[in-house]
């Protein structure tokens, strides 16, 4: 039997229970930043069945730091879960940093909760990790998470990582997480961790970065950084952002992760190129996994370019690793005048493929195999 517990500074254990709070950061009223820091359940780390609560928090505005943990300030490990917690950004100039579970690592059979991120209109610096602050490792689990920032003023920057900022390892297993920004200038995703390892496979993520009003940079990456061993990483659905402003908008889109070394398996994504409006610049570099190496295999993946009346994806488009053996496929949507092979011109250009699609234009690089119509899809 569960027992439930209110917030302690030391661990929870055995069959202890967080209870649900509902936790609010100060305001700040002076001129220097202050900070908050708030956790849900427990100040040290969370051991065999314990439990964290499903909290509430809210950040403080003017100029503060939000630093939160949704349960455990430490680690999860034995059979420890995080409970569901959910974070609302101060307003104006807060700096808010998120961790949905643990701290520090997951280790052994632990699972993260699923937790929810919404930035305040004025939240200028937002890092979310969706599970742990650390390593994820042997069983551990990290739950489906959610981040959304729809920022106001310009300027705002977003760090994400579905679940751990560090490794994960084993047989660790990220969640489904979700990541949703539009009005920010610079936004780095990650959908499951910065390594995988051994057998880590990655979720199922969708990341998305809707529109800005003028330059800045995103980069999407689906699993990791880097993958190598045995990792396999998720089937994820990546949407570079649009430009409807001036000055260049900048899309880096990776399918699973910048390398896959070792044994390691990319899953099977799908890539949305950002748009742009007449006048404005969007620039996009895609891979559907990443630079292979060693023995490492790369999957199934489509390229989508789809305008949408006045937004094009123009011709600033590159995919980096393209693939018939794997079985890509580039995918035009909406493109004025295209609506089969026939209508596409294709050349070559040195050692790239270059395909014409009415207005619009994608190079293929390092790519001078002969296309025909089962690497395309129309809509
Ligand atoms: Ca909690
Ligand atoms: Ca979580
Ligand atoms: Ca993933
Ligand atoms: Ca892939």
């Amino acid at each position: 039997m569960f027992k439930r517990v209110p917030f302690t500074l030391g661990d929870l254990t055995d069959h202890q229970w967080g209870t649900d709070d509902i936790l609010t950061g100060a305001d700040n009223t002076i001129p220097r930043p202050i900070t908050n820091f708030l956790v849900g359940d427990a100040g040290g780390s969370m051991f065999d069945f314990s439990r964290g609560g499903d909290d509430t928090f809210f950040g403080g505005s003017f100029n503060v730091i939000n630093i939160v943990y949704g349960d455990a300030l430490r680690n999860m490990s034995d059979h420890s879960k995080g409970g569901d917690d959910t974070f609302t950004g101060g307003s104006l100039h807060s700096v808010n940093t998120f961790y949905g579970d643990a701290g520090d690592s997951m280790s052994d059979h632990s699972e993260g909760g699923n937790d929810t991120f919404t930035g305040g209109p004025l939240s200028f610096v937002n890092t979310f990790v969706g599970d742990a602050g650390g390593h994820i490792s042997n069983h551990s689990k990290g739950g489906d998470d959610t981040f959304t920032v729809l920022a106001a003023t310009f300027g705002v920057s977003n760090t994400f990582y579905g679940d751990a900022a560090g490794n994960m390892s084993g047989h660790a297993e990220g969640g489904n997480d979700s990541f949703m920004a539009s009005g920010s200038t610079f936004n780095e995703v990650t959908g499951d961790a910065a390594t995988m390892s051994g057998r880590a496979v990655g979720g199922n993520d969708y990341l998305t970065c809707g529109n800005t009003s003028g330059g800045g940079e995103n980069i999407l990456r689906g699993d990791a950084f880097a993958m190598s061993d045995f990792a396999h990483g998720g089937n994820d659905v990546l949407t570079g952002g649009s430009n409807s402003g001036s000055g260049q908008l900048n899309n880096f889109l990776y399918g699973d992760a910048l390398s896959l070394s070792g044994c390691s398996k990319g899953g099977n994504d799908i890539l949305y190129a950002g748009t742009a409006a007449a006048g404005s610049t969007v620039n996009n570099v895609m891979w559907g996994d990443g630079l292979l190496s060693g023995g490492a295999e790369g999957g199934r993946d489509q390229f989508v370019f789809k305008d949408d009346g006045v937004m094009t994806v123009g011709t600033q488009n590159t995919i980096e690793d393209f693939s018939q053996s794997q079985h890509d496929q580039i995918k035009f949507i909406d493109v004025a005048g295209v609506q089969s092979f026939d209508d596409l011109v294709i050349t070559q250009s040195a050692t790239d493929t270059v395909i014409t699609a009415g207005e619009d234009q994608v190079t293929l690089h390092n790519f001078t195999g002969s296309l025909t119509e089962k690497d395309f899809l129309f809509a």
